[in-house]
């Protein structure tokens, strides 16, 4: 990202955990749109591996996750020549504004998170507080870089009306500091349901592997999960509230067509799911294919993952610690 002032274009700031492997929602919901939007902002996509740790991992298989995201990333197209590509725990501005900002947060708010109270049902063995406290991480992560847009799929709206809130009390205590970003969710594809329970989000850490569409699942995977996936009663291929089974596959079979819902319709009249799911299943096969080969291709060169990580810090950091000098002065520490 080599620019002059004049040219300077909205920021965006955007994360993913890397607390397993993605997901066709994680494709859909986010990645797709941070490519996209590439064209047109100043971008910093962030590796979350800090929040990752609100949740029990194995060291080592962090390691190779974070560097598998990274590859993922590379392979659906963010360029790191355009974009800041970057590691959380590589900025340590994160951790710097996250307890600033802790001290600006209350317990009630933080308590409403709907996030939270669901992944304390999922890890009753570890409700940590770093869970609960997850939101402010995540907001010092948007307001270091003074982010414009944040893309993100539905289930993180909430998240981002929390950083706003944050963002706006901080600013009215002491002074103007942040941005007050806005949170970008397309219309389309902004919650891929989960093919086992649609009523659900498709999640990676989903203890039921036939739930998850996995970007590096082969080819007879994908069409496997897609064919046993749980579909409604009725025969009819039609979006509605009523079908959500129905509606999540026509999601899938849409983004990897690009046939509108109305052809869809047309095309499985009279059919039924008999035929329709095999053909979902064939286009979502074909459309994830080209991008795991990609991936297969980069994860070789473990060398070239590290140097975009480390570029990428570089970067960073020159922005967060900008921010960071602000609002340390701001609240009142000594500048040495
Ligand atoms: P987990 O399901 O384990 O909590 P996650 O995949 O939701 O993990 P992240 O990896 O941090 O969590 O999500 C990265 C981005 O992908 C976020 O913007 C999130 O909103 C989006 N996303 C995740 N799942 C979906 C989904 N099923 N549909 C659309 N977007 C999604
Ligand atoms: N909380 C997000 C991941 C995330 C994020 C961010 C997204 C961490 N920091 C900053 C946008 C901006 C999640 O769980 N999906």
């Amino acid at each position: 990202m080599t620019e002059t002032k004049q040219d300077k274009k909205p920021i965006i700031l955007s994360g993913i955990q890397t607390s397993g492997k993605l997901t066709i929602g994680n494709l859909i919901g986010a990645m797709q749109n941070w490519v996209k939007l590439q064209e047109t902002h100043d971008c910093y996509y962030m590796l979350a591996d800090l929040h990752s740790i609100t949740v029990k991992q194995v060291p080592a298989e962090l390691r190779k996750q974070t560097l598998d995201v990274t590859d993922m990333l590379l392979a659906s197209g963010i360029d790191p020549e355009r974009s800041v590509l970057f590691a959380q725990s590589h900025v340590p501005e994160h951790s710097m504004l996250t307890w600033v900002l802790t001290c600006n947060a209350g317990m009630g708010e933080l308590a409403r998170m709907t996030q939270f109270k669901d992944k304390s049902k999922q890890h009753a063995d570890n409700i940590n507080a770093g869970l609960f406290t997850y939101p402010v991480l995540m907001a010092a992560d948007i307001l270091l870089y003074q982010a414009d847009l944040v893309p993100v799929g539905a289930d993180q709206k909430q998240h981002l009306e929390l950083t706003r809130d944050i963002a706006q009390r901080f600013n009215s205590t002491y002074s103007p500091t942040f941005v007050v970003p806005e949170p970008y969710i397309a219309p389309i594809g902004a919650k891929i349901m989960s093919l086992q329970e649609p009523t659900k989000k498709m999640s990676k850490s989903d203890e039921n592997d036939k739930a998850t569409l996995f970007l590096h699942n082969s080819d007879s995977e994908i069409r496997n999960k897609i064919k046993r996936a749980v579909t409604d009663s009725g025969s009819e291929v039609k979006m509605s509230d009523d079908k959500p089974g129905v509606s999540n596959l026509m999601t899938l079979y849409h983004i990897a067509t690009g046939k509108t819902y109305a052809e869809i319709e047309a095309e499985f009249e009279g059919k039924g799911y008999g035929e329709f799911k095999p053909a979902v299943a064939d286009a979502v096969a074909e459309y994830l294919r080209p991008l795991r080969e990609k991936f297969t291709l980069l994860r070789k060169d473990e060398k070239m993952l590290k140097a975009v990580l480390a570029a990428g810090a570089d970067q960073a950091r020159r922005q967060a610690f900008k921010t960071v000098r602000k609002v340390y002065k701001k609240v009142g520490f000594i500048q040495l």
